[in-house]
């Protein structure tokens, strides 16, 4: 009996070793380098001085045999942090281009030095490089519509046509609208801050409209269901306020949106992430509401929109909330993704 259980045993064994693996099945390529593996001139390309509005930047080293690689960018300032991965026999623009884009909710700031550093799957000697950012990535399919960036406001200040922006509020004793410096801003060194208290229990606590330098924002040639309106938020981890957003159509083509005869669209309240720190919003513009269905033609017209409103209001009625906001945009296919 034992024996024929020590034979069957055997026999399992055996058919296990012959069974083939399905190759098709295998994962991506590992290779270990050994600890020795050391490589030789690493460095950023075509400078250490790079304007992401301008170029794409890639790293160069070359290698004693096929590895992986990982190449880590971190802004000192920003804290923006971008990771590239690969595998190759050489470090060059193929496995390596970088389009200025970050891993996280912070921007590479222009002005800033960043910190390269490149390591290999199997070795602990890292190798480590700088690179100086002389302009800011500049992002395809988005157009900008406030970045906060050189210009200064506050509620003592000038209160409207302020640098293409209009702000208000219920009661601007309670409300302080102002560009802020936080330590760490997703983008630039500048945001705008909201904080105030909603002094009717109406919710609304203040607001900002932008406007164009002149005519309308034109994103004419985009269906409205692939357009985005984003924002970079900052909660002070309170959970204590949301955002709306608007727009105003000029209908009938006199230059001006009138809102008793043309129409508004809102986007209604738009929930924020109430976890401490920067996270990003991303509305259609599909999805905004006809604010009133018997004023205007009906119709979303891309290419008559004379300017967008963002109000912070209350998340309970007749309560302090604070935010937060930066880098303003609308997309074209997709969010905003930095
Ligand atoms: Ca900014
Ligand atoms: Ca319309």
């Amino acid at each position: 009996m034992k024996n024929s259980i020590l034979i069957f045993t055997l026999f399992c064994m055996l058919s296990a070793c012959k069974r083939d693996y399905d190759k098709s099945k295998l994962g991506p390529e590992v290779i270990v380098v050994p600890e020795s593996f050391t490589v030789n001139g690493f460095s950023a390309n075509p400078s250490t001085f790079v304007n992401l509005s301008l170029e794409d930047p890639y790293f160069t080293c070359t290698m004693p045999q096929r590895a992986e690689f990982k190449i880590v960018v971190t802004g000192l300032l920003s804290g923006a942090q971008k990771s590239i991965s690969g595998t190759g026999d050489f470090i060059g623009a193929e496995n390596s281009t970088w389009t200025g884009d970050s891993d996280n909710n912070y921007m590479f700031r222009t002005g800033e030095e960043c910190s390269v550093e490149l390591s290999f799957h199997g070795a602990t000697k890292k190798y480590y490089d700088t690179l100086t950012i002389t302009g800011e990535n500049v992002y395809p399919k988005t157009t900008l519509i406030q970045s906060f960036e050189g210009i200064t406001f506050d509620k003592n200040g000038p209160n409207a046509a302020t640098y293409g922006n209009y702000f208000d509020a219920p009661d601007l004793s309670k409300t302080d609208i102002k560009t802020d410096k936080l330590l760490k801003t997703c983008q630039g060194t500048q945001s705008v801050s909201f904080d105030g208290v909603d002094v009717n229990s109406g919710y609304y606590i203040g607001g900002m409209y932008f406007y164009p330098s002149s005519g309308y924002y034109t994103f004419s040639g985009y269906e409205p269901d692939s357009v985005y309106l984003n924002a970079f938020v900052y909660s002070y981890g309170d959970n204590s306020a949301v955002l709306n957003f608007s727009f105003s159509e000029d209908d009938n083509g006199d230059g001006v949106s009138n809102s008793t005869s043309e129409d508004e669209w809102t986007s209604g309240d738009v929930p924020v992430n109430g976890a401490l720190g920067w996270s990003i919003i991303s509305v259609s513009l599909k999805s905004f509401l006809d604010r009133n269905s018997s004023i205007g033609n009906g119709i979303l017209n891309l290419n008559k929109i004379t300017g967008f409103n963002m109000n912070m209001n209350a998340k309970v009625a007749g309560t302090r909330a604070r935010l937060n906001v930066d880098y303003l945009t609308v997309t074209y296919g997709k969010p905003f993704n930095p």
